[in-house]
């Protein structure tokens, strides 16, 4: 297969695992952070940010194609499906100094690098919920609390959420089978 393809195969390998996981838990809790993510920011730092961007947005897309997407507006649904999703594929920017750090078998450089790659996809995306969060979500807010409040409350526990677990998996992956798991033979 050629090395282009093989790239696409594994976007569409990975989009469909971040999905899978996206069902944990399988109820409606906006704190709870995004398992997926862990899956997409691995992918974005083995193959690159080109390739991170369009499992990112197939990711974003099978929510459409499976009947996972809170509808509260088209613009709210574009704003939280498409960018965000695409977003975490940002990761891959960092993906050529976290490939020679892991060839050179520099553990430090490499966590560090994916540790940047992680904050800023996650903190992209969470931004895109947080501002969902203001304009579209504010009915939702408790009696009393601002849409601005809730909103940031809501998207930073979650995006928060999600950063910790992402970091935490990298530097479990980046420890013990770095060359196998982010360097494509
Ligand atoms: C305050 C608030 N509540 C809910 C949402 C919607 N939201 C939050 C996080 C992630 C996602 C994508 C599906 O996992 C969605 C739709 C919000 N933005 N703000």
């Amino acid at each position: 297969m050629s090395k282009n393809l093989n790239a696409l195969v594994e976007a569409a390998i990975f989009a469909a695992l971040a999905m899978v996981l996206s069902f944990i838990p399988d109820f409606v809790n906006w704190f709870t952070p995004s398992f997926g993510a862990v899956p997409l920011v691995v992918f974005a730092l083995r193959r690159g940010p080109k390739y991170g961007l369009l499992s990112g947005l197939l990711w974003g897309l099978m929510h459409f194609v499976l009947g996972k997407v809170y509808y509260l507006a088209f613009s709210q649904v574009l704003i939280e499906y498409i960018l965000a999703f695409v977003s975490m594929g940002l990761a891959g920017i960092f993906h050529k100094p976290f490939q020679t750090a892991i060839r050179s078998k520099d553990t430090k450089t490499a966590i560090i690098t994916s540790f940047l790659a992680s904050l800023l996809a996650v903190g992209v995306r969470y931004f895109w919920h947080f501002l969902a969060g203001v304009i579209f979500w504010g009915s939702y807010a408790p009696k009393g609390m601002s849409a601005l409040w809730y909103s940031l409350s809501v998207n930073g526990i979650a995006g928060l959420a999600t950063l910790v677990l992402v970091l935490i998996s990298l530097m479990l992956l980046v420890s013990a089978h770095a060359n196998r798991i982010f360097l494509p033979k």
